[in-house]
């Protein structure tokens, strides 16, 4: 069954950009939410219940119908936030763009200024719930993107190498409807160390 991973880090460690009341919710409501509910929808297919949350997003189309729904959202909530927390430290030593994936960013967007506004922009025009990326496309380039509610880019084939969560609920509490400010500070937190880690594997 899937268990919810630990957090890399004390609920109050990426005050003050995220504060720990929204880290704890965060952390223990919703993502735990996810993951009980991905159990809940496998539990009468014991087949399911060894795979990757990886594996399951990639095979969605080869689900049974009864089950897809609920692993889409569900398993993309885990699958998501999974990677969300190691995108985020406190380490004053990784808070800068490193190495090859560096590069790559420079290369593709022409400035690390440029890939910021447009990861910002990107973020800032999600409709509702959902997400903004940095990801890998099939060809190896580098692509800023978005998806609604839970997907997440694997369901394209895309290896997301950065996201951020702008759903209400990994903001409100402090930010209330000031999404731009919450994306603002959540760059003071990114583990660049991690970026560059997904994007050499
Ligand atoms: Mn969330």
């Amino acid at each position: 069954m899937f268990k919810l991973p630990p957090l890399p880090y004390s609920f109050n460690a990426l005050e003050p950009y995220i504060d720990a009341k929204t880290m704890e919710i965060h952390y223990t409501k919703h993502h735990q939410g996810y993951v009980n509910k991905l159990n809940d929808a496998l539990k009468d297919l014991p087949g399911y219940q060894d795979m990757t949350v990886q594996d399951l997003l990639c095979s969605l189309k080869d689900l049974p119908e009864s089950v897809k729904t609920a692993v889409r959202n569900n398993g993309g909530g885990h699958y998501n936030h999974s990677l969300f927390w190691k995108w985020m430290t406190p380490e004053q030593s990784t808070k800068n763009p490193t190495g090859k994936s560096a590069e790559a960013i420079m290369h593709a967007f022409g400035s690390m200024q440029t890939f910021k506004q447009m990861f910002n922009d990107a973020a800032k025009s999600v409709f509702g719930s959902g997400w903004a990326w940095l990801s890998i496309d099939t060809d190896g380039k580098l692509l800023i993107e978005s998806t609604s509610n839970q997907d997440s880019p694997i369901l394209k084939n895309h290896k997301p190498i950065l996201g951020l969560d702008v759903w209400e609920h990994a903001y409100y509490l402090h930010y209330q409807n000031r999404r731009p400010e919450y994306i603002d500070a959540w760059w003071h937190v990114i583990n660049w160390q991690r970026v560059e880690e997904l994007y050499i594997a």
